[in-house]
């Protein structure tokens, strides 16, 4: 790709290949799972590692999601992830007791690309592309017309206002033309199926937060604040270094159809989107292609993901930050 760090999904030695690759090097651990097809025909892949004497049923061990890359150009999200599974993998072959336990007591799934499409759009036409690849207004090419934003399309108060996400397809904001019509969104609502899964961490750039919902609105408290507290630390001391905690609509704007929401509100899954990477307007997306600063985010990440691991298994008594 010409890139120091970032590789596409495509390119031979890219994410696919790595997925494909480390499932077959590692079968004692790695799962791949096909979930579905982009409008382009790119599969949506996702990973499960667990560690069993026999293979156990999917969904049959406390689970967490880790997610990224919903939004095509927010690559730091899907690096992050995909050094979280690599540290994951490493740490089981070399011993890491810590890591050992929560292998064997819990299902961890890896997304790294939720919208390959777009992912793939921004190495080779658009650095800058948000959305998928949907083709709006069906004129056999991709313009700004096209596209749906992934993280508007849920069957959660789906298209609840204008402010929230947008019905004009040139919109980055453009939240399909109905819930769920997005194979990515489909894709995501399966693993949160199959999976069953107890905790969601769904990676995004930019901004250091760490956002838990509701993002429809901020009036409604939830009986699950407190473990979204405890897990997330506050203002002072939060569980991920420089990331302010907080409500998504309180502390970054109001969303509707989005990704937390529904895994909350519908799945049961308690959900977060960290915001990664520090910036100002959109020089934001585009993170340093740096290895020590790209490995000094994921560093700053890891506590936080393995706390969200060791808390699966009993959510009500989580691993406070
Ligand atoms: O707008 C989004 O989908 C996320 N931000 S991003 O800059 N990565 O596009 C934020 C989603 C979190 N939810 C709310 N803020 N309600
Ligand atoms: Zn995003």
């Amino acid at each position: 790709s010409g890139y120091d760090v970032w590789r596409s999904w495509d390119e031979a030695g890219g994410i696919r290949d790595e997925l494909y690759s480390l499932a077959k090097k590692n079968p004692q651990i790695v799962k791949l799972e096909v979930l579905g097809h982009t409008a382009q025909g790119r599969e949506i892949i996702a990973v499960k590692l667990t560690q069993a004497a026999k293979p156990t049923p999917d969904g049959t061990r406390p689970a967490v999601v880790y997610s990224s890359t919903q939004h095509a150009r927010e690559w730091i999200s899907t690096e992050v992830n995909r050094r979280l599974m690599n540290y994951y993998i490493d740490g089981w072959k070399s011993g890491d007791q810590e890591v050992k336990r929560i292998l064997k007591n819990n299902e961890l799934w890896f997304l790294l690309v939720a919208n390959p499409d777009g992912y793939q759009y921004t190495f080779d036409h658009e650095r800058l592309w948000r959305k998928n690849l949907r083709d709006n207004d069906g004129d056999g090419q991709i313009t700004r017309a096209d596209g749906v934003d992934p993280n508007r399309n849920f069957p959660e108060h789906f298209g609840f206002d204008e402010e929230g996400s947008s019905a004009q397809i040139s919109s980055d904001t453009y939240r399909g033309p109905s819930a769920a019509s997005e194979p990515e969104t489909q894709a995501m609502i399966s693993l949160l199926d199959r999976s069953k899964a107890e905790f969601q961490v769904n990676y995004h750039s930019f901004g250091q937060w760490l956002l838990y919902p509701e993002g429809w609105q901020t009036g409604t408290p939830s009986a699950d604040d407190p473990i979204y507290y405890a897990l997330s630390g506050n203002r002072d001391d939060p569980a991920i270094p420089d990331f302010e905690p907080g409500l998504s609509s309180d502390v970054l704007y109001v969303t509707n159809g989005e990704t937390t929401d529904f895994a909350h509100s519908q799945q049961g899954t308690l959900a977060w989107t960290p915001e990664l990477g520090e910036g100002d307007q959109e020089g934001g997306f585009v993170f340093p292609d740096d290895e020590a600063q790209v490995q000094a985010e994921f560093e700053r990440a890891l506590p936080f993901a393995l706390d969200v691991a060791k808390s699966a298994a009993d959510p009500a008594d989580p691993v406070s930050h």
